[in-house]
C-alpha cells in the first residue's frame, strides 16, 4: 500500500528556489480515508481546542473557531506513525536532508461557516533555525482543500528574508506578519495532497465559507544539521523529537519507548473504514 513517492528533481528545484512544492496524491484514497476517520475520533472525543479570540489576543470567541490539536501524535498511534512512512522519509530527505528529525505534529480544523483562517506568518519566526531552507512543513489536505473553504496560501520566492511578527489579535499563541498578498498563490488540493513549505514561507489559511468542516494536518521536519541537544532537550518536555534517519535513528523507539517505523501501513489498515481496504 505505502509505496515510495519520488518527487522530480523539477519538484525538488522548485521546493529550494520558490520555497514552497505542491504534491497532489500524494497519499491514497485508502490512507486519506483513515486519516479522515481518524480526525472524526479526535474530534468526538473533543481533543481539538478552539484557538481563535476576539481581537485582544486572550478572549476566546464564541462565534469563529479555529480547532487546534498540537500536538497530535499522543491521541492517534496513525499520526505517531506516518513521519515513518516510507513515502514520506523518501520526500522530506530528498527536500531538506540527509539526515531528518520530526520536529512536530499538529491538526487545523475549520468548521464550515464559523472557521476561520490563521493569519500569515514564516514558521521560522517560532522556530528560528539558522537556515530556514532546511526544515519543511508538510501540510495534508485531509478534506478537499479549496480557495472557498480557506485553503492554503503561500508567498512564492521570499523565505529569504525574515519578516517582523506580533501577536496576532485573533488566537490565543500565534504570530502574525504582513507580507504583500498580492504575491500570493492560493494551493488547492484534494484530500490527500500535500504542500511542503520552509520554515521562511509566509503563508496562511482562510476562513471556511462552505457548509462543510475543511482540516489540514502539519508536520514540521528539519535537517539534522539545524538540530542541536538544546533541540532535543527542549522536546523531552511533552513533544519528543525522534530521529527519523541516521545513525542515531531508532524508529522512534528511543523517543517513544516502541518501534514506530514499520507500522503505517496496519495502522491506515486498522484506522480506515470498511469500505476503503
Ligand atoms: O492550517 C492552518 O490553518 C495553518 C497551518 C500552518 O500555519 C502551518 O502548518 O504551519
Amino acid at each position: 500500500m505505502s509505496r515510495p513517492m519520488k518527487l522530480s528533481p523539477s519538484q525538488i528545484e522548485q521546493f529550494r528556489r520558490r520555497g514552497y512544492v505542491a504534491v497532489p496524491g500524494f497519499f491514497n484514497a485508502t490512507e486519506t480515508a483513515a486519516l479522515q476517520a481518524d480526525l472524526a475520533r479526535l474530534q468526538r472525543n473533543g481533543f481539538l481546542r478552539n484557538v481563535a479570540t476576539d481581537g485582544d489576543g486572550r478572549t476566546h470567541s464564541s462565534t469563529r473557531q479555529n480547532l487546534q490539536l498540537c500536538p497530535a501524535n499522543f491521541y492517534s498511534t496513525l499520526i505517531r506513525a506516518l513521519p515513518f512512512a516510507p513515502q514520506v522519509i523518501e520526500a522530506v530527505t530528498r527536500l531538506i536532508g540527509p539526515e531528518i528529525t520530526l520536529h512536530l505534529d499538529q491538526i487545523f480544523l475549520k468548521p464550515g461557516r464559523t472557521g476561520v483562517g490563521t493569519a500569515w506568518h514564516q514558521d521560522n519566526a517560532y522556530f528560528k533555525i539558522p537556515k530556514p531552507l532546511r526544515g519543511t512543513a508538510m501540510w495534508i489536505a485531509i478534506h478537499d482543500a479549496t480557495a472557498a473553504n480557506g485553503t492554503l496560501r503561500v508567498i512564492p520566492d521570499a523565505w529569504e528574508t525574515a519578516l517582523p511578527h506580533a501577536r496576532d489579535g485573533n488566537s490565543d499563541h500565534h504570530v502574525r506578519c504582513h507580507p504583500d498578498e498580492a504575491k500570493a498563490e492560493t494551493v488547492e488540493l484534494a484530500a490527500g495532497g500535500v504542500i511542503f513549505f520552509c520554515y521562511g514561507t509566509p503563508h496562511a489559511t482562510g476562513d471556511n465559507q462552505t457548509d462543510a468542516e475543511r482540516a489540514g494536518l502539519a508536520y514540521h521536519f528539519l535537517c539534522e544539521d539545524q538540530t542541536d541537544e538544546a533541540f532535543y532537550a527542549a522536546g523531552r518536555i511533552g513533544n519528543p523529537r525522534p530521529r527519523l534517519t541516521g545513525p542515531r535513528a531508532t524508529g522512534g523507539r528511543e523517543e517513544y519507548g516502541n518501534v514506530i517505523a514499520g507500522t503505517w501501513e496496519a495502522e491506515v489498515a486498522r484506522a480506515a473504514p470498511p469500505a476503503k481496504r
